[in-house]
């Protein structure tokens, strides 16, 4: 379901970034991309390495605010420079996503972008994939504060998410294989009873 904000052209002028360390990140940062589409905010993705390409780093960071960019989303696994790099960089704000590591399960890249010392802040959401939608909602809602089209298109993402979750109260319902098994033996015991 996509909830129209601005124009749904993907040859708009991006007003997200999402970069991330790894091509391996893009399992976890696809869901940001994803969650940015359905909102229909125009957005690049792109590989920067805090470690394997320092100078591409710079170069994205120091020109993302003259290009149009108005929020960077970095996602990291391990010792995870991106984003807090990237922040010292520029004055966009930094979401920073944890990318759940091999070795210590994403605590090692939730802590190296959530302990930024006093001064450069970059927003960290949770490790993997619930920390890459919610950079994408958060994008927008930063997004929303200048462009109201982007505050509705979230505003009527959240109304859909709540009566999703309203029309389906009972979870019981969702596995009608088990409810045909526990019925008939119900009907029995309350046979027996009577
Ligand atoms: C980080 O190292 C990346 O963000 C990635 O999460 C992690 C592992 O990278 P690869 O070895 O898979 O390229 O820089």
């Amino acid at each position: 379901m996509t909830f129209t904000a601005l124009s749904s052209n993907s040859t708009a002028k991006p007003l997200v970034g999402i970069i991330m360390g790894s091509t391996s990140d893009w399992e976890t940062m696809d869901h940001a991309a994803k969650t940015l589409e359905q909102l229909a905010i125009p957005h690049e993705t792109r590989v920067v390495s805090a470690h394997r390409t320092p100078d591409l780093l710079f170069e994205y960071a120091t020109s993302a605010e003259h290009r149009g960019i108005e929020v960077i989303i970095a996602g990291a696994g391990g010792a995870a420079h991106l984003p807090g790099m990237t922040a010292s960089k520029t004055v966009l704000p930094v979401l920073g996503v944890p990318v759940e590591s091999h070795a210590l399960k994403g605590l090692d890249s939730l802590l190296s972008i959530a302990q930024m010392p006093g001064g450069i802040p970059v927003g960290t959401l949770a490790i993997g994939k619930a920390g890459a939608i919610n950079a994408a909602l958060l994008a927008a809602a930063i997004l929303g504060n200048k462009f109201p089209e982007i505050r509705e298109a979230l505003r009527k993402f959240r109304q859909a998410q709540t009566a999703k979750v309203l029309a389906t109260p009972d979870p019981a319902r969702g596995a009608p294989g088990l409810a045909k098994i526990i019925a008939p033996a119900s009907k029995t015991k309350r046979k027996k009873r009577a």
